[in-house]
């Protein structure tokens, strides 16, 4: 009797065993439902190849591995290999012309005999497995289904901050995953896990070193370790880029310029490219940072940045080779306001790359911050293709440690109408592709905080299908990784769907940015107001003092809001039709001005501040209630963590209104607390060890 007793405990907590995360949302535990299980063995219970359909490449390989690892988990049971005469159902794999579906798409269809998933090209096979795996995961029915995808953009890359000493520059979750120093014979299980998680969600293009560059990786040794990764990739669907140091003809090719123009130097680029491909014959390109932040670039010879992308895009040219140029410069005017530079710098460019040169543009006009109105560059360069680059390590949200799910801050500059060319153009709709600085080291589960492997996700699915909504994104997300639960599900997509505010809440609110504490970026830092260019001040850009607070970029200031397509310029420019949550982005105002709620900016201040911290209670209290619902390794993670945030939001409120209050004189509303310390205590407070800083910082 006990023993029966113990068996039925086991089995019924079997889904709740202990989880490090490592397996991301690729768990492929058995779905608990038997009903669900049976339907689904008995609709994939075989697996058929239609005539003509190859399934011999590395691609098929890697894809049938999947299929059936997969489903022996799921459901526990394999998939016996079909032939004509079983009659039985399954899955048929079946090669279509590309006028059926186009490149890297598919169409998974129910039919009389199970499903039919066909492609035009392997990687058509691919997303279409990893599509039906989810499916499964996330318990959808497979009746009726006849669903035709093709990726959206057709750039869907994870740029890596990873140095070749293995640290990663705004690394939250260890170290870098890429070990340089034991490739290229030692292949960790990591690498391929890596391509397997980024092939799930459509990402096919890693760039596996620092914009900050090192030339070295040009060396012949190193690029035999990058094409060791390349070949774990291939199968994947994922290429390979890296970035180039401008100045690498100098440091690497003993030149003595690297002036873009200089018959040597072309001359060097060209050799390299041609060095790179024999090795990777499917070499992706480059991603260049060029005279920003220390980087050298084709400025210091007196050229454009249109002339330094064209010498490389013409080496990499003959190979079907990409440059990734970024837009994140600075202008060589220090006096021109932050948020205008790379407009200014690049509208004036456009018409002048090379056909394989796109432009990399952050998502917002100065750098990644909890909240920016969408780049003006978007839509702004016709001639121009521009990829969108958004930060899914979260440097400016609470880096390792916080919950915060991006695909609300992803989702919102997707969806931001440029009003270029008229209503209607969204950024999504203007870019050719995605670029997502990665939060992957060698923490075991990959991000560090486990709910931040939902930003790899997220960003993967809305690279390949911009519309899809954050919500659904999170559901899927929920089910894979956490629970079949629907309570679980539903709790951890609200959470997740409100971090995002609650974090802009207690550290930026209303339009505020930048205000994070020097180097590390770690906490609050609003009064920090002696760096060396003035645009790398706090106090630069929030601007308060007794009488008001704010960055007027209008015509009465920087007039940056006039890079804006009218529409937008008009609303954003005026402070009544301008959205409160970008309100102190464009205007500055007095403290006694009168918010939509009645309310005057100073108590209005304090009330977000007020709300962002007891957002971060709300989260634990949600978490608390999924005790035993989730396995108890990731639930302990997680409530600690958020202790950790509850924490820091507290010290983001406390701190930032100290300072406000300081300038202004003014008391602080009622139901916001006190600051625990005084102002000077918050300034005091130093973070030598915060992690991500890269050497530089
Ligand atoms: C900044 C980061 C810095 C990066 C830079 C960039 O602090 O580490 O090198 O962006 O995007 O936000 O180049």
């Amino acid at each position: 009797m006990r023993l029966i007793f113990c068996l039925l405990v086991a089995a019924a907590s079997a889904n709740l065993l202990a989880d490090d995360g490592y397996r991301l949302w690729l768990r492929y535990d058995p779905i608990a439902d038997t009903q669900l299980r049976n339907t689904y063995a008995r609709q994939l219970g075989r697996l058929y190849v239609e005539e003509g359909t190859d399934t011999t490449s590395a691609t098929l390989a890697v894809t049938l591995r999947e299929l059936r690892n997969g489903l022996q988990g799921l459901l526990g049971s394999g998939m016996l290999t079909g032939t004509s005469e079983d009659g039985k159902p399954g899955l048929t794999l079946a090669r279509v012309s590309d006028g059926e579906v186009g490149p890297e798409g598919y169409r998974l269809q129910q039919n009389a005999g199970g499903l039919r998933l066909s492609a035009s090209d392997d990687a058509g096979f691919l997303y279409g497995t990893f599509h039906l795996l989810r499916l499964l995961q996330t318990g959808s029915s497979l009746d009726g289904l006849d669903n035709t995808e093709e990726p959206a953009k057709e750039i869907r890359i994870l740029n890596h901050w990873d140095n070749l000493d293995g640290t990663v520059e705004r690394g939250y979750a260890g170290f870098s995953i890429f070990d340089w120093h034991t490739l290229p014979e030692v292949i960790d299980q990591r690498y391929i896990d890596y391509a397997r998680a980024c092939a799930s969600v459509g990402i096919n293009g890693s760039v596996v070193t620092n914009v900050n560059a090192n030339a070295l990786i040009f060396r012949d040794d190193y690029l035999d370790k990058a094409a060791a990764l390349a070949d774990v990739f291939r199968p994947y669907g994922i290429k390979l880029y890296l970035t180039a140091r401008f100045s690498a003809p100098m440091e690497l090719g003993g030149l003595d310029t690297a002036d873009p123009l200089d018959a040597d130097v072309i001359a060097w680029w060209k050799e390299k490219a041609d060095e790179i491909y024999k090795r990777i014959p499917d070499f992706g390109g480059f991603v260049v940072k060029a005279n920003s932040e220390g980087q050298p670039g084709p400025n210091e010879y007196g050229r454009t940045h249109a002339q330094g992308a064209n010498t490389l895009a013409d080496a990499l040219a003959p190979h079907g080779g990409i440059v990734m140029w970024r837009a994140f410069v600075y202008g060589s005017n220090p006096d021109d306001d932050r948020a205008a530079q790379a407009y200014d710098e690049f509208v004036p460019l456009d018409g002048q790359f090379r056909d394989n040169v796109l432009v990399q543009v952050k998502n917002g006009p100065i750098d990644f911050q909890p909240r920016e109105p969408f780049s003006p560059l978007f839509g702004a360069t016709p001639e121009t293709p521009l990829l969108l680059e958004l930060q899914i390590t979260k440097e400016y949200l609470g880096q390792g440690t916080h919950l915060v799910g991006l695909a609300p801050l992803f989702a919102e500059v997707l969806d931001a109408d440029t009003y270029r060319g008229g209503a209607g153009h969204t950024v999504a709709s203007t870019v050719t592709g995605l670029a997502g600085v990665s939060n992957v080291g060698t923490d075991r589960n990959w991000t560090g905080h486990p709910f931040n492997q939902a930003d790899w996700y997220a960003f993967g699915r809305l690279a390949w299908e911009p519309t899809l909504t954050p919500e659904a994104i999170y559901t899927e997300w929920a089910a894979m990784t956490w629970s079949h639960t629907a309570a679980v599900q539903d709790a951890v997509t609200e959470m997740l769907l409100a971090s995002r505010e609650i974090c802009v809440n207690y550290m930026t609110p209303l339009g505020l940015a930048h205000l994070m504490a020097t180097g590390h970026h770690y906490g609050p830092g609003p009064w920090v107001a002696n760096l060396g260019r003035p645009e790398w001040n706090p106090a630069y850009y929030h601007r308060a003092d007794s009488a008001g607070i704010g960055f007027d970029r209008t015509a009465t200031g920087s007039n940056a809001v006039a890079q804006y397509a009218p529409e937008v310029r008009d609303r954003f420019a005026d402070p009544a039709t301008c959205p409160e949550d970008l309100l102190l982005w464009f205007h500055h105002l007095p403290w006694d001005y009168q918010m939509d709620s009645g309310n005057t900016l100073w108590t209005e201040l304090c009330l977000k501040y007020q709300s962002g911290v007891e957002g971060t209670e709300w989260l634990a209290e949600k978490w608390a209630a999924l005790e035993g619902e989730v396995d108890a390794e990731r639930f302990t993670e997680v409530s600690q963590l958020l202790k950790v945030q509850q924490r820091e939001a507290a010290w983001w409120r406390d701190a930032s209104l100290a300072y406000f209050r300081s300038l202004n004189g003014l008391p602080l509303p009622e139901g916001v607390p006190e600051p625990a310390h005084d102002v000077e205590y918050y300034k005091g407070l130093r973070y030598p060890y915060a992690p991500g800083i890269a050497p530089q910082w």
